[in-house]
């Protein structure tokens, strides 16, 4: 880990330019993690890296600290290339949208991760999918290496927590529980940071309730499969989190599917389960993820992809 360290001290040092970048689409852990890695280079070296996304932001997280640092791509010139290119909680390459070539571009790439990825895009790789957050890997590093942090940093590693743990109830190791305990210490006030977050517009809780109501239940109230149609998934931001959570609160649910049909023949689907795997099913439909919280996008009809679901679940 120490060589690591000083590897990754050497090349920042190195780098004239520096983009930082997550998955397309960035949820809290995403976002937040590439702005506190942003302004950790800049604490630590005086130079300023520019965080660049793909995709939409959801409004939920229009106040976490620098999100006006976050640069959507096409302000960047397409053939602008970077010295250097971090790449933070992407999971796999294909979830980065136009992320990609961007980052292929670069003369070196470093990633930090907690997502299963056979086909990492890093030179130099802190992942580790033990983690409950990206962040929590950036701060064994900040401590690690005694980099400098301010109060935005802090409050952004503790903004990512919350977010990748539904609020810590999808905690499954106690390290996730000292990290935030030493957050809290360091100045994060964990009130404060979970109400900045309550920000989504009314229309998005709508639609999310109205998809609940509507849930079709299966194998006997194991498997919930909620569906958001083309009309309503305009007025969705983010990923549906609400539908995926109220699901998962009823009695005998053990799986829970959420279908967005985002255009006509693309579907994106959300897995969850309680108890049992659903990466590798959300594998056999093209996407990736962790093991309990995956998903997959669809080039197909919202009818044949309901099809194919209700199937890859028979005998599960
Ligand atoms: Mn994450």
């Amino acid at each position: 880990m120490k060589k690591k360290i000083e590897n990754l001290i050497e090349k920042i040092k190195n780098a004239k330019t520096i983009a930082i970048s997550g998955h397309k689409n960035p949820d809290g852990d995403s976002l937040c993690s590439a702005l506190a890695l942003m302004k950790i280079i800049e604490l630590n070296f005086n130079k300023k890296p520019i965080v660049i996304y793909d995709g939409n932001i959801p409004k939920e997280l229009d106040n976490v600290p620098l999100r006006k640092d976050a640069c959507y791509h096409t302000h960047i010139p397409e053939d602008k290339k970077y010295d250097l290119y971090i790449l933070v909680d992407y999971g796999t390459r294909k979830n980065l949208g136009a992320i990609e070539k961007m980052a292929e571009k670069a003369n070196y790439i470093i990633e930090f991760d907690h997502h299963y990825n056979d086909g990492v895009m890093g030179k130099l790789c802190f992942d580790d999918a033990e983690k409950a957050a990206t962040s929590q890997i950036l701060y064994d590093i900040v401590r690690a290496a005694k980099f400098e942090i301010n109060q935005d940093v802090i409050n952004l590693l503790t903004l990512a927590i919350i977010t990748d743990t539904g609020n810590f109830k999808f905690v499954r190791h106690s390290d996730v529980l000292r990290d935030a305990a030493e957050l809290v210490d360091a100045g994060a006030n964990m009130a404060d940071l979970v109400n900045l977050l309550n920000n989504k517009d009314k229309k998005t809780v709508l639609v999310e309730s109205k998809a609940v109501a509507e849930t079709e239940f299966l194998m006997k109230g194991r498997l919930a499969i909620a569906t958001i149609h083309h009309d309503d998934y305009k007025k969705l931001d983010g990923r549906g989190e609400l539908v995926l959570r109220s699901l998962g609160q009823i009695h005998g649910v053990e799986y829970i599917v959420l279908l967005k049909e985002q255009k006509e023949k693309q579907i994106g689907i959300s897995f969850r389960s309680r108890s049992k795997p659903v990466n590798q099913i959300a594998e056999s439909f093209g996407g990736g993820g962790h093991l309990f919280a995956a998903g997959a996008v669809v080039p197909d009809s919202l009818e044949n992809v309901h099809d194919k679901v209700v199937n890859a679940f028979k005998g599960v």
